[in-house]
């Protein structure tokens, strides 16, 4: 890893790269180019050597001065600051990202993690949490922007946002990129020990089976557990009918008679020593699981389950943006984000950090995303949600 950071020059020279590789599509470049402070003039030359001819977007105006004026972007940040606070979902970075970043930039990062998107929003809700950067899922970042607990990105201070694949741009949770830097992304469904079950789970249902009772776990986080007994009756994981929800209050109910408990990533020690056989789980730390004991298996259920991308974002009022600016064009680094989805077991949504894997997460096919649903956010029906929730864990 280089110890110091790339110039302007370096970076302007590495967009045309990316451009010229087609890890990076013209507009992205142009985006990028602008950013970096390059003339109209210089970026209509490299997509014209790139392409033979350059798009409306860059040529200069008819009559246009050769150094016509830059647009203004957002303002610029100031001086990097010391200390940076990161609070991601457990288990979700290689080990060594953060002292690497710290050693490079001599920042001080402190790192706390948490279990659900609930949780998260609830810190930040209560407010005063310090936090540079945090991780939530697309929709909880939906309902952090309904809340306006986020503050827009500066793309001046991301030059390697280039590398992030298309179908982790202008997504449905962040249609102009504004506000999300992808990190990872994956699919919920059920981890199993292979040695011990009868035969290979196929169905949600295997957590209505009585005789694994004690040996089940499904995920202590409402929106997993309630989208898939949605999923399980044929419904989609974002219903807010009150029928579907009334539904699946009941096979909640029916499942937890049978739970050891309701239990996120730490479920991967229970499953590694047996004491959970099969758990309700995300690809990803399942994958984790399995480097320890490799009678863990993972399956997508037939009835279907989630699909999700968690992104970090910067919450209102971050006190160190430019350290939380360099984090993120740090991991946005080809060789950071292969370290990160080395470790998670997850799918990168950097596309040159996937061409940098051993072995990368193939992102679902057509055919495979028809059993699959992202999850969106509840609007006015969460209070519906939180209330059949709070009764199936009281219940
Ligand atoms: C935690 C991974 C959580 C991802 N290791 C959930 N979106």
């Amino acid at each position: 890893m280089s110890d110091k950071r790339p110039t302007e020059a370096e970076q302007a020279v590495a967009l045309a790269d990316s451009l010229a590789e087609g890890r990076l599509d013209r507009r992205s470049f142009v985006r990028g180019a602008l950013a970096l402070g390059l003339g109209l003039p210089s970026i209509a030359a490299v997509l014209q050597a790139c392409s033979g001819e350059a798009p409306e977007a860059a040529k200069a105006p008819e009559g246009a001065a050769a150094t016509a004026p830059v647009p203004a972007g957002p303002p610029d940040l100031g001086p990097m600051e010391k200390e940076l606070k990161i609070c991601n979902w457990s288990d979700y970075i290689a080990e060594d990202t953060i002292a690497n970043f710290e050693k490079e930039t001599g920042v001080k990062v402190t790192y706390d993690t948490f279990e659900s998107n609930e949780e998260l929003i609830g810190k930040l809700q209560a407010g005063a949490t310090g936090y540079d950067l945090v991780c939530p899922s697309g929709y909880a970042v939906q309902v952090l922007l309904a809340l306006k607990l986020l503050e827009p990105l500066n793309p001046k201070y991301l030059p390697n946002q280039g590398n992030i694949a298309t179908q982790f741009r202008k997504t449905a949770f962040d249609p102009t990129d504004a506000h999300t830097v992808p990190w990872q992304w994956g699919i919920t469904g059920i981890a199993y020990r292979a040695d011990k079950v009868k035969a290979p789970p196929d169905s949600w249902a295997v957590f209505h089976d009585p005789q694994y009772k004690g040996k089940l776990t499904m995920m202590d986080d409402m929106r997993d557990v309630i989208g898939a007994w949605l999923k399980f009756r044929g419904k989609s994981l974002n219903s807010t009918v009150a029928e579907d929800l009334a539904a699946a209050k009941a096979d909640s109910l029916t499942a937890k008679a049978l739970l050891q408990s309701f239990v996120s990533a730490p479920v991967k020690g229970q499953l590694v020593a047996g004491d959970v056989w099969i758990a309700q789980l995300w690809n990803g730390d399942t994958i984790q699981a399995k480097a320890e004991n490799d009678k863990i298996e993972w399956v997508l259920p037939k009835e279907g389950g989630a699909i999700w991308c968690d992104s970090m974002v910067m919450p209102k009022g971050a006190p160190n943006k430019r350290a939380a600016h360099a984090f993120l064009d740090y991991i946005l680094r080809p060789e950071v984000g292969a370290a990160i989805s080395n470790f998670t077991g997850y799918g990168s949504p950097n596309s040159a950090a996937t061409a940098k894997m051993e072995k990368p997460v193939a992102y679902p096919t057509d055919e495979q995303m028809k059993l699959l649903e992202f999850q969106a956010d509840l609007a006015g029906a969460s209070g519906d949600w939180d209330q059949v929730w709070t009764e199936v864990k009281a219940g």
